[in-house]
């Protein structure tokens, strides 16, 4: 059994680049519903906290800088099967391997600074969400 839920951040190189509208306009098409939404900006500590599972990777400091540099859009969305499709829709980690078409194949200018997140799996879609949104600010 796959859920509805998933969570996304159009990252700060997308939004600085004027990409936000097109972004959504993507996610909606591809038959997402956005039950939260938030224009806003990541502490370093916040940022930190986020990717705290890729603490021990080489690029965390650069990851932890980037996604602190500039204001992001968070917002959970509503879908059958919503983490796997919204996967499909964004493509690969390396928008160079990214299938023609996806979110970050239009959009993303490298590995590092690849335009949007998205939750890779049910739990981590819950937490992520919660994380960025209160209970009463996401709308089921
Ligand atoms: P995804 O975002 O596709 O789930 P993860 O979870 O492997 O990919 O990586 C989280 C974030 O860390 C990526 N979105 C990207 O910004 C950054 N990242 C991943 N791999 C690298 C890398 N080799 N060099 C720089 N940044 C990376």
């Amino acid at each position: 059994m796959t859920g509805n839920i998933t969570f996304t951040m159009i990252k700060p190189d997308a939004v600085a680049a004027g990409h936000t509208g097109a972004i959504l306009a993507q996610i909606n098409k591809a038959g997402f519903e956005i039950i939260a939404m938030k224009y806003t900006k990541l502490s370093p500590e916040k940022a930190g906290e986020f990717y705290a599972i890729h603490k021990e990777r080489g690029f965390f400091g650069e990851l932890v800088d980037f996604m602190s540099s500039g204001p992001i859009v968070a917002a959970v969305l509503r879908k059958d099967n919503a983490v796997e499709d919204f996967r499909l829709l964004i493509g690969a980690t390396d928008p160079s391997k990214a299938a023609p078409g996806t979110i970050r194949a239009l959009f993303a200018k490298n590995i590092g600074e690849n335009a949007i997140h998205g939750s890779d799996s049910d739990e981590n879609a819950a937490i992520e969400a919660s994380f960025h949104f209160a209970q009463t600010e996401i709308f089921r």
